[in-house]
C-alpha cells in the first residue's frame, strides 16, 4: 500500500491488534531490560551513534499567530472545513513554543545525542522573503541553545512542507522562482544559526508533497493535478540543490542533504510480470527521489516516461540535474513500509499493519534498503530521521516499543553488514498534529494530553532511555 494512500479512508481508531511482527533471531525477548549505564551486552551499536528523536514544526509549535509569523499552507489548508479530521489545526498543537524549555528537560531525560527539528519558514520570514523577523528566530536561537547546553546536537531540517502561503499565492513550488526563494531563506538561516547547527537537512519527503499535497490533495496546498505536482516535485529537487550550494557557500562547517522516505519495493509472486512491476514502482518511489540527488540525473527513461506534452519536460533545464546533484554529506532516510507489487501493478499488504493503515509493519525492509542504497549509492553516511508507528494504546505503548526494537535490531543488522548508518531518530518525540489525521494518530514517545497539553512518558520513552544509556539493545 502506497504511504498515506487511504489516509481519508482509515477508520479512526483501527485495531492494532497483531501489529508486532515475528522479531528477527537476533532480537531479544519480549521484556527483556537492562538497567541504564549497566554493561552493554546484546546488540551494541558503534560508538557515537546518534540515538535521536524527530519532529517537525507545525506539528508541534502550535503559536500560530505569535510573535509575527506568518501564514503557511497547512494554516490555510486546516482551516478550510473538512480537510482534516475533525477540524483539527495546528493553532496550538503540542504548544512547544511556549513549553520549550520542558520539552528541552523531557529529550536530556531520555538521553537523547541528537534532536532533528524543523524550522518554521513562515515564523522566521512571515512572507517568506525579504526580512527576518527577529522574535520568530529568537525561539529557535534559545531551542538551539538549549539543545546544546544540554550536550544533544540540533539537526535543523529547513522545509518540513510549511510553504509560506504568501509564497503559495505566487505560484509556491509549481514556480521556479521558488527553488530560489527557498535556498535565499536557507542561506539567512545558515548565516543567522549555522555556527551553532552543525547537522542541516534541506527537504522533508519531497515525495510525499508531490502526492500528497500535489496529487491527491489531501495535504497542503491541496492540489489534485499531476502535471503540475511533477513541476512543483522537481522545484522542490532543485531548492533542494540550490540550498546545499548556498550552503558551500557560506564557508558554515557542518554536514547538509536531504531527507527521503523511501520504501523497499518487492514482487508480490514470483512471476515475470511482478518482477518488471516492481522494477517500475521502484524506479516512482525511490530512483526518481535518490539519482538525482545522489548521482546528479534523473534515472535513465523517467523523464521520458512521462507523458509527452508533460510541462515537467519543459521545467527541468540544462544544467539542473547537476545542480540538483550538488554533493550532499549525508542522506537522511525515512522509513516506514515496504512494499508488493503485482503483475497487474496492484499492491498487496503481507504484513500487519497499525492504527495507520498504510503502515505495513516489515522491519527486514529497513536492513534492505540501508543496504540497497549502499549497493546502488555507495558509501554516502546515512541517518535514520523517521521510523516510528502510532498506536492506540496511551502510556503502556508496548507495541512502540516492540516495533522500535525490531527495527534497531534492522539498523544493527545494517551496520554489522557494512552499511554507515551514524543514526536513528525516532518518530517522534512527542504527539503532535498528524497531518490530514490531525490529533487522531498519537505517534509519540511522550504523551502530550489533547487538553491541558501536560506532558508524560510513556513505556517506550522509559524503554528508550535504556537503549540509549547503553548505546545497545539488550
Ligand atoms: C512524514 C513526516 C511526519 C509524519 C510522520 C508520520 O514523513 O510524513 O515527516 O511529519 O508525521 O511521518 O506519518
Amino acid at each position: 500500500m502506497r504511504r498515506r494512500q487511504v489516509l481519508t479512508l482509515a477508520a479512526v481508531g483501527a485495531a492494532v491488534a497483531g501489529c508486532t511482527p515475528e522479531p528477527p533471531a537476533s532480537a531479544p525477548a519480549p521484556g527483556a531490560s537492562a538497567a541504564p549505564g549497566g554493561p552493554a551486552t546484546g546488540l551494541v551499536f558503534p560508538p557515537g551513534f546518534a540515538w535521536g528523536a524527530s519532529t517537525s514544526a507545525y506539528q508541534i509549535e502550535g503559536a500560530a499567530a505569535e510573535d509575527g509569523r506568518g501564514k503557511s499552507v497547512w494554516d490555510t489548508f486546516s482551516h478550510l472545513p473538512g480537510r482534516t479530521r475533525g477540524g483539527d489545526t495546528g493553532d496550538v498543537a503540542a504548544d512547544h513554543y511556549h513549553r520549550v524549555y520542558e520539552d528541552l528537560d523531557l529529550m536530556k531525560d531520555l538521553g537523547l545525542k541528537s534532536y532533528r527539528f524543523s524550522i518554521s519558514w513562515s515564523r522566521v520570514l512571515p512572507a517568506g522573503r525579504g526580512a527576518l523577523n527577529a522574535k520568530g528566530l529568537d525561539f529557535y536561537h534559545r531551542l538551539v541553545d538549549g539543545l546544546l547546553q544540554r550536550g544533544i546536537t540540533p539537526m535543523a531540517t529547513l522545509f518540513h512542507w510549511d510553504t509560506p502561503q504568501a509564497l503559495q499565492d505566487k505560484g509556491g513550488w509549481e514556480q521556479r522562482d521558488c527553488a530560489h526563494w527557498f535556498a535565499d531563506y536557507a542561506q539567512q538561516m545558515f548565516y543567522s544559526l549555522g555556527d551553532k547547527v552543525p547537522a542541516w537537512l534541506t527537504l522533508n519527503e519531497p515525495k510525499t508533497v508531490v502526492a500528497l499535497g500535489y496529487t491527491t490533495g489531501i495535504h497542503a496546498p491541496g492540489k489534485k493535478d499531476r502535471r503540475a505536482a511533477y513541476v512543483a516535485g522537481h522545484h522542490l529537487l532543485l531548492g533542494h540543490g540550490l540550498a546545499v550550494k548556498a550552503f558551500r557557500g557560506t564557508g558554515r562547517k557542518g554536514t547538509i542533504g536531504a531527507a527521503l522516505n523511501l520504501s523497499p519495493v518487492y514482487p508480490a509472486d514470483g512471476s515475470p510480470g511482478a518482477a518488471e512491476q516492481a522494477r517500475a514502482v521502484d524506479l516512482d518511489e525511490n530512483r526518481r527521489w535518490l539519482d538525482p540527488v545522489l548521482l546528479g540525473k534523473y534515472p535513465d527513461g523517467w523523464l521520458a516516461g512521462q507523458p509527452a506534452d508533460a510541462p515537467v519536460h519543459a521545467a527541468v533545464k540544462d544544467g539542473d540535474a547537476a545542480l540538483i546533484g550538488e554533493r550532499s554529506d549525508v542522506l537522511a532516510v525515512q522509513y516506514y513500509n515496504p512494499m508488493h507489487v503485482t503483475a497487474q501493478g496492484g499492491r498487496v499488504t503481507k504484513h500487519p499493519t497499525t492504527q495507520a493503515s498504510w503502515l505495513e509493519v516489515y522491519p527486514d525492509g529497513l536492513f534492505d534498503l540501508l543496504t540497497r542504497i549502499k549497493r546502488d549509492y555507495g558509501d554516502i553516511p546515512l541517518t535514520i530521521t523517521e521510523n516510528g508507528m502510532p498506536t492506540v494504546n496511551d502510556v503502556q505503548d508496548d507495541d512502540r516499543i516492540a516495533f522500535l526494537r525490531d527495527h534497531f535490531a534492522a539498523a544493527h543488522r545494517a551496520i554489522a553488514a557494512g552499511v554507515r548508518l551514524q543514526g536513528f531518530h525516532v518518530w517522534s518525540l512527542l504527539d503532535n498534529f498528524e497531518w490530514a489525521e490531525g490529533y487522531s494518530q498519537r505517534w509519540g514517545l511522550i504523551r502530550v494530553d489533547p487538553a491541558t497539553k501536560d506532558r508524560r512518558r510513556k513505556a517506550s520513552a522509559d524503554w528508550y532511555r535504556n537503549v540509549i544509556a547503553r548505546n545497545a539493545l539488550a
